[in-house]
């Protein structure tokens, strides 16, 4: 069989029903003329039961929902594929999606948020969950990561105790999709092996500006196994090619207001546009004799693998250049799950990992009504199915033949075993021990790496990170909960802790702990961030008297390299150019803000600008997307005063202002849309 990355689409075509042909019918076929009037007796009189058409519409209405994800119900996902970039792999695994070079392997991705419920606003400050499937002709791997390296917890069995920690409180339900509560903290408080994974969650990588523009991590150690059976560790990493980036808090909080579905929308227009997102695959490979060369445990989740003591290995890279067609049967209905492995990789004895390979196939039971979910469309693998389960909820084959059982004579011993080396099987690791409900000493240091990830964070990624610290503590109205986190964050970083304490209300710790002095570059986003402003959203602002030239330079300029410019107006339809030309307009200022785009020009034209400077929305859109670190651009003397009535200063870090749109002017406004943020301005001044 061929897997050329389409194989999952004709699997899929199979299914899809079109909905603009054909004539109304029920669900048993039968042609409907009128679907607006129940049957009933006289105009006025009772509806009859015998209305088959009525009571089949409103029993399948009643059955629509199904449960929702007890984690991660939120999230939005898109087919692609998957291409490794040579062969080099296969010195360490024999799978051979990722070691056939050429080979397109088609994949559905799912990103979602964790602690909200499906309806929550995506800009939360959360973890996001990043899986992917692969349809492998060898059968599905999932790769069901996040897009944070590390984890909360080490043992499975505190999974439940951490999710009903973090999700809303339980006698009245608050707060949504929020982890700026009491219950949380004083799981944090209680549990210091969370405090490596808080770090992490108080960074803007909680905050992603994109689902396009972030890493995802497998988090736990697996293994590969190589054709020989020799096996060799592996930590998987997904990098974006678009660099990672975030939004800033108070932005998130707006966005959430005038765009709750801002990800997710951000995903399908990318996709809708041809922007398609891509990532590569990254492995870092550590042999089984290595297994005790570092200090601390490969087995525990709370760690990362510093990329300067195992460098990440370029393998493959990943597109996503399909949106799905349904958002129930195919987004929702993904079933993920970490067990589903193919020859070449095998699980490790992590505690959290082993817990999960329970996990996950339990909750599709009850999530999709039974043990044939396998079968829904989107879940299905490329490659064929042939055993003898049978039966059960929503059983969608017809299995053939007068028997059901192995061994047999009746089937001619079909299907048979795969005894010819194709087989999946496990890496025979040899375990010997004792029953015991213990936790092993090499999982004691919980403080380290959360010291190592403060340390590489620069100097704007630490202002976050207290502030967040102190949002959140803020929130918990509990001192003494309060007061434990305090305590844990002291053997973090003494200026943590007490830059948190003051701002909370609590003592600062009197001295400071021994704490080590390493970093890892790799941590920071400030570290050699991607530049470009493709698919980045630019507001131009006008009015009436705008200078149309200056709107066509720069949309041709920044537009040129992939950035999407629109004109913002106090109304829809069209202001009129200097020169009495039209200019389109993208959206009414009242539909729209600062916090949905990337930056901000305001072409010149007296009139326009004149306008502008009386229209409250246009002032505070400048002063808001400065304040958020965003390039601001100003065309002309008159563009100036705007952006003092903005409180902008007209000079520094990513404010681009000149005469004309010339080149030296565009291509200044490019850098500084490319730049992504502009941390270094005094922007607490700024109100907004
Ligand atoms: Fe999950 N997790 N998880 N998780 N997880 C689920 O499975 C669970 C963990 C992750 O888009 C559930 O189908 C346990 C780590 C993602 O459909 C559930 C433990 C990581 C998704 C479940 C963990 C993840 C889930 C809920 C601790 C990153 C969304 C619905 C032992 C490596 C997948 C579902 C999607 C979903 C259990 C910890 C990632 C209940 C018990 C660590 C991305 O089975």
């Amino acid at each position: 069989m061929t897997n050329d990355g389409t194989a999952k689409d004709q699997q899929l075509a199979n299914f899809r029903v079109k909905a603009d042909e054909g004539k109304l019918t029920t669900d048993q076929g039968i042609r409907v003329d009128d679907t607006d009037n129940s049957l009933r007796v006289g105009e006025r009189g009772p509806s009859l039961l015998q209305d088959f058409h009525l009571r089949e519409k409103i029993t399948h209405f009643d059955h629509e929902r199904i449960p929702e994800r007890v984690v991660h119900a939120r999230g939005a996902g898109a087919y692609g594929y998957f291409e490794p970039y040579d062969d080099s792999l296969s010195q360490v695994t024999k799978a051979r999606f990722l070691t056939t070079p050429g080979l397109r392997t088609p994949v559905f991705v799912r990103f979602s948020t964790v602690a909200g419920s499906r309806g929550s606003a995506d800009t939360v400050r959360d973890v996001r969950g990043f899986a992917t499937k692969f349809y492998t002709e060898e059968g599905n791997f999932d790769l069901v990561g996040n897009n944070m390296p590390v984890f909360f917890i080490q043992d499975g069995i505190k999974f439940p105790d951490f999710v009903h920690a973090v999700k809303p409180e339980p006698h009245n339900e608050i707060p949504q999709a929020a982890s700026a509560h009491d219950s949380l903290w004083d799981f944090v408080q209680l549990q210091p092996e969370t405090m490596h994974m808080m770090m992490w969650l108080m960074s803007d990588r909680a905050i992603p500006r994109s689902y396009r523009m972030m890493q995802g991590f497998g988090v736990h150690t697996f293994r590969f196994v190589d054709a020989g059976g020799r096996s060799t560790f592996v930590k998987f990493h997904w990098r974006p090619k678009l660099g990672i980036h975030s939004l800033v808090w108070d932005e998130t909080q707006k966005v959430a207001g005038q765009d709750p579905d801002y990800n997710r929308r951000d995903l399908w227009e990318a996709i809708a546009h041809g922007d398609f997102p891509e990532w590569e695959l990254g492995v870092q490979l550590v042999p089984e004799e290595d297994e005790h060369k570092f200090d601390f445990d490969l087995l525990d989740s709370t760690k990362i693998i510093p990329e300067e003591v195992v460098p990440l290995k370029p393998v493959g890279r990943m597109v996503l250049d399909r949106n799905p067609n349904n958002f129930f049967a195919e987004t929702e209905q993904v079933a993920f799950h970490l067990a589903n492995v193919v020859p070449g990789i095998d699980v490790t004895n992590d505690p959290l990992l082993q817990a999960r390979l329970f996990s996950y196939l339990d909750t599709q039971l009850i999530r999709l009504g039974g043990p044939n979910f396998h079968q829904i469309p989107v879940n299905r693998p490329v490659a064929p199915i042939a055993n003898h389960h049978r039966d059960g909820y929503h059983q969608m084959f017809i299995h053939q033949g007068e028997a059901a059982h192995h061994p047999n004579t009746m089937l001619g011993g079909c299907p048979a075993l795969a005894t010819d080396g194709s087989a999946y099987s496990f890496y025979p690791q040899q375990v010997d021990g004792k029953v015991i409900r213990k936790r092993a000493e090499s999982f004691n240091d919980h403080y380290s790496q959360a010291t190592l990830f403060w340390n590489s964070m620069s100097v704007w990624e630490k202002k976050h990170i207290i502030a967040a610290f102190r949002f959140e503590l803020g929130k918990v109205t509990r001192k003494n909960i309060r007061e434990g986190v305090v305590r844990n964050l002291a053997h973090v970083d003494h200026h943590l802790a007490v830059a948190v304490a003051e701002g909370i209300g609590v003592a600062p710790p009197q001295k400071a702990e021994e704490t080590h002095k390493n970093s890892s570059p790799a941590l920071s986003q400030a570290t050699d961030p991607v530049q470009s402003v493709a698919t980045r959203k630019i507001a131009i602002l006008a009015a009436d008297g705008v200078n149309a030239s200056d709107v066509i330079r720069v949309t041709e300029a920044l537009g040129g390299q992939g950035a999407l410019c629109e004109v913002l107006a106090a109304h829809d339809g069209a202001v009129q150019g200097s020169g009495g030309e039209p200019v389109e307009v993208a959206k009414a200022l009242t539909t729209t803000g600062s916090v949905l785009y990337d930056a901000v020009y305001v072409p010149g034209g007296e009139e326009s600008i004149s306008t502008l400077a009386e229209d409250g929305d246009a002032v505070h859109f400048i002063t808001e997307a400065y304040k958020h670190g965003k390039a601001v651009a100003a065309s002309g003397a008159a563009a100036l005063s705007l952006l003092e009535r903005a409180e902008v200063p007209t000079s520094g870090e990513g404010v681009v202002t000149g005469e004309a749109t010339d080149a030296r002017f565009t291509d200044a406004f490019t850098k500084a849309v490319a730049a992504h943020r502009h941390f270094d301005r005094d922007s607490e001044r700024v109100p907004a």
